[in-house]
This record gives structure tokens, sequence and C-alpha cells, in this order.
């Protein structure tokens, strides 16, 4: 009786550990500043750009605001190749103000 507590008790722990490495391992969601951008067109081309990209889960891109705001898997992709990836588009991902914060 007391054993088999115990071992619920491992395997609830061990349950939680999944849990919080699957919480803590990869998606993060930054906001990109991006110049240049004028209409619906501008924008879709980069969302396209980044959801093309290895990594990138989701990318919602408003050119009015001029911002890309991308959901990735940090273990896949960078923040700077995500920059990269908006340059190439011909756009111009700024640097500074980024993150969630
Ligand atoms: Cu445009």
């Amino acid at each position: 009786m007391f054993k088999r507590v115990i071992t619920f008790a491992a395997a609830a722990a061990l349950a939680l550990t999944l849990v919080a490495a699957a919480a803590s391992a990869a998606t993060k969601t930054v906001t990109i500043r991006v110049e240049g951008m004028k209409c619906g067109k501008c924008s879709g081309s980069v969302a396209k750009a980044l959801k093309a990209t290895h990594g990138v889960e989701d990318a919602e891109v408003n050119a009015e605001k001029g911002e890309a705001v991308v959901r990735y898997d940090d273990e896949k992709v960078t923040e700077a190749r995500l920059r990269e990836v908006i340059n190439a588009t011909g756009f111009k991902a700024v640097e500074g103000s980024s993150g969630n914060n």
C-alpha cells in the first residue's frame, strides 16, 4: 500500500517534470519593428517569408503599425535569423524595441 503511494508520487512528479520541460522548451513570441511596409501586399510578403522559415509557427505582420509579431520555436530559429528573413524581403527589420516587455 505504502509502496503504491510512492509509485504514484513518483509518476506524478515525472509528469510534472515533463509538462514543465515542454513549457520551457521553445515557443517564444517576439515583436519586430519593420520599416518600409506600405500596404497589405508588403506585410503579406513579409508574413509569407516568415511563415516559410523553419521554426516559425505563426507570423502576424501589420503594415500600418510597422511590426511583425512572430511566434517561433527558439530551438529551431533565432530572432536574428527572423530579422535576416525580413531584411531579405526588401524591408528593414529595425534593431531596438522588441520582445513582449
Ligand atoms: Cu505594399
